[in-house]
């Protein structure tokens, strides 16, 4: 059961977008006002496991922690950061009871869980205007189920979009693309999509192509997609101070800008300098913006990444000029609090609604790419809300090439999901930093089972493309695998998406009562038949596993697949740096392809099924209609 409880004045989010019961007096949660909000309390048993929060440090069980949800761009992802890019505010607690509680507010919320010892969930609301929605079930499991059935349908990628992307920050042009995709192919390894960052533009204008990078966008977008490969711009939420340029004179024309406090259009330094932000709250801006997608969509581009929409601001005109990029927290708050959205004529100060921003971009763009094209879209943002899984996935940010890092993608997945976010993946190697062959080959057998699997690196770091690694075979093995592992994947995204379901789950979802697997977070159910078990240390060929019971082991290299009888308790594997190891549920079933250099290749009708089932109910479309329902699936027979 879930019911709505209203504090203060709400702004409305559309997070959740089916009816709700309202109540009066909830019981789960003391109350406290203050001052500035309200403090939310509620004991914590001693073996009480806390899931949830979505985008946040630390793990699955969030005890422990402080997390604040404030979007923030900083990319020193530190074990105890406090805040990342999204705020996801959903909490499930699975102690004697199994309770979910959404605080849905745009505004500030700081979450204490069992920190300092307080043995108490303390979670307050800055401003103390919310809903708060409280779901409970029989177990944690049939909470999330619930709590995703109100959130709304997750966006649907193209089949391609599950391809294996490449990303650099330096790619500048249609020559260093094109010597990407070479270098791809020589070696053999297969290819979906490489992303365009900031340099295609001309000089970082929205909705621009710089003419000589790119002399002509269109074509060599249509001879690259007759590769097979896909071209996936960024685009910044900041506007240059550019007259002559329509989005910007059309902006300010219409008022479409986010405005100081003498109502002029609020000007803050990004990427191209002053800019100005789109008002995303107001719907007309989200349509006029959303559609300026076209003119690339009209030049062959199907993908985008959404960046810097938390949004992050270098300085701006109340703000001296930061030494440091990104602005120090003070002066980044003294500028949230200095402009204006217009919600029906009335000023809302941005700092109250600040985490709504990335996800109005998003759903700006999704609302208009859903119209424009007649197939489905590749859309991932940096910035999110619950609400905009709806719209487009996420990337995790800039995480840094190093072990905690990895670990951490894999600690993400399911609180994502959880959140109703199931495209995601993380900078593939790390953004920051110079990854060592090791940690590039142990990341990709890791990103092989996320629905976005993207290398991407900063600039000045060490070049990161596989194939710049000795012996690249092993590189053609491992993201070989994912194309390998494609129909199962793609079919088990499809079933989870729409049915209301995760993708990502944890043991302890599907094995309550089992004492061990409930405190397992170095292993994860990958839909309803998989469990993957990657080695997330450095130097290590061997980890330990826990089955929850008797499963088939299978071992992936360059033969192939082997499988093997695995029994209930533990187990030690050795997986060499070529290789990936993972489990099948009993009686389940994991069907698997030939491969291909990219999805174009890949005949999802074709499979084999492992493992020691008897039926596999496999989601199948041509990868790009938007008709896609539960009629798609076929049932396949061992
Ligand atoms: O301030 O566009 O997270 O993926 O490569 C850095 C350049 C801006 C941040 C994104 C990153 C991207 C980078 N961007």
């Amino acid at each position: 059961m879930i019911v709505k409880y209203t504090f203060g004045n709400p702004f409305p989010t559309d997070a959740v977008i089916a009816p709700v019961n309202e109540g009066e007096n909830q019981t789960v949660f003391s109350l406290r006002r203050e001052k500035d909000g309200i403090l939310f309390e509620r004991a914590l048993q001693a073996d009480e496991i806390v899931y949830g929060l979505g985008e946040t440090m630390r793990g699955i069980n969030k005890r422990g922690g402080r997390y604040v949800s404030f979007n923030t761009d900083d990319m020193h992802h530190r074990e105890d950061m406090p805040s990342l890019y999204g705020s996801h505010n959903f909490i499930l607690f699975d102690g004697e009871r199994k309770i979910g509680a959404f605080f849905d507010t745009p505004a500030c919320v700081t979450f204490s869980i069992d920190f300092e010892k307080s043995g108490k969930a303390e979670i307050f609301c800055e401003g103390g205007n919310l809903n708060l929605y409280l779901i409970e079930s029989e177990s944690a499991y049939g909470v999330a189920r619930e709590f995703l059935s109100v959130i709304g349908r997750s966006f649907l990628p193209p089949l391609w979009a599950f391809g294996f992307g490449q990303s650099r920050w330096g790619y500048k042009t249609q020559k260093d693309i094109q010597r990407v995709v070479r270098g791809y192919e020589k070696a053999g390894i297969p290819l979906d999509y490489v992303c365009l960052d900031i340099d295609y533009m001309d000089r970082f204008i929205d909705f621009t192509v710089n003419k000589k990078r790119f002399p002509d966008l269109k074509s060599f977008s249509a001879a690259m997609k007759e590769k097979g490969v896909r071209l996936v711009p960024i685009i910044d939420a900041g506007v240059k101070i550019e007259p002559g340029d329509p989005t910007y004179d059309e902006g300010v024309e219409k008022g479409y800008f986010c405005v100081n406090e003498e109502g002029k259009p609020f000007a803050a330094a990004v990427w191209p300098g002053m800019t100005h932000f789109p008002d995303f709250l107001q719907p007309q801006v989200r349509e006029w913006f959303g559609n300026k997608y076209a003119i690339l969509t009209d030049q062959g581009i199907d993908g985008f990444w959404n960046d810097m929409n938390e949004p992050s601001i270098f300085h701006s005109e109340y703000t001296p000029r930061s030494q440091k990029y990104p602005a120090n927290e003070k002066y980044r708050e003294r500028d949230y609090k200095r402009f204006f959205h217009t919600v029906d004529g009335k000023k809302i100060r941005h700092y109250d609604v600040h985490n709504l921003y990335g996800y109005l971009m998003t759903r700006a763009a999704g609302e208009q790419l859903q119209r424009n094209i007649d197939h489905r879209y590749l859309l991932f943002t940096r910035s999110s809300y619950i609400g905009s899984h709806r719209y487009g996935g996420i990337w995790t940010g800039d995480n840094a090439s190093c072990w905690e890092h990895l670990r951490q993608n894999m600690l993400q997945m399911p609180s994502l999901n959880l959140c109703g976010i199931l495209y995601a993946g993380a900078d593939t190697g790390g953004f920051g930093g110079n990854a060592t062959r090791e940690l590039l080959l142990r990341w990709l057998a890791l990103s092989a089972f996320t629905p976005l699997m993207r290398n991407h690196c900063m600039i000045g770091m060490r070049r990161q493309e596989c194939y710049r690694f000795s012996r690249a075979e092993d590189f053609k093995t491992i993201v070989g695998f994912r194309y390998r592992i494609l129909p199962y994947l793609y079919s088990e995204f499809m079933k989870a998406a729409l049915t209301n379901d995760m993708l990502f789950k944890p043991l302890s979802f599907l094995f309550p009562d089992d004492e061990r697997a409930r405190g397992i977070e170095d292993q994860l159910l990958v839909g309803d038949s998989l469990m993957m078990t990657p080695v997330l240390e450095k130097g290590k060929k061997k980890r330990t596993v826990y089955l929850p019971e008797d499963m088939t082991m299978v071992r992936y290299n360059r033969e192939g697949f082997s499988c093997s009888q695995a029994q209930k308790g533990e187990t030690t594997i050795t997986v060499n740096l070529n290789e990936i190891v993972f489990f099948i549920r009993k009686g389940k079933l994991v069907p698997v392809g030939n491969g291909g250099k990219n999805t174009a290749e890949i005949d999802l009708n074709e499979v084999a099924l492992l493992g020691d089932g008897k039926i596999y109910e496999q989601y199948l479309d041509d990868g790009l209609t938007k008709d896609c329902t539960l009629k798609n699936v076929r049932v396949l027979k061992k």
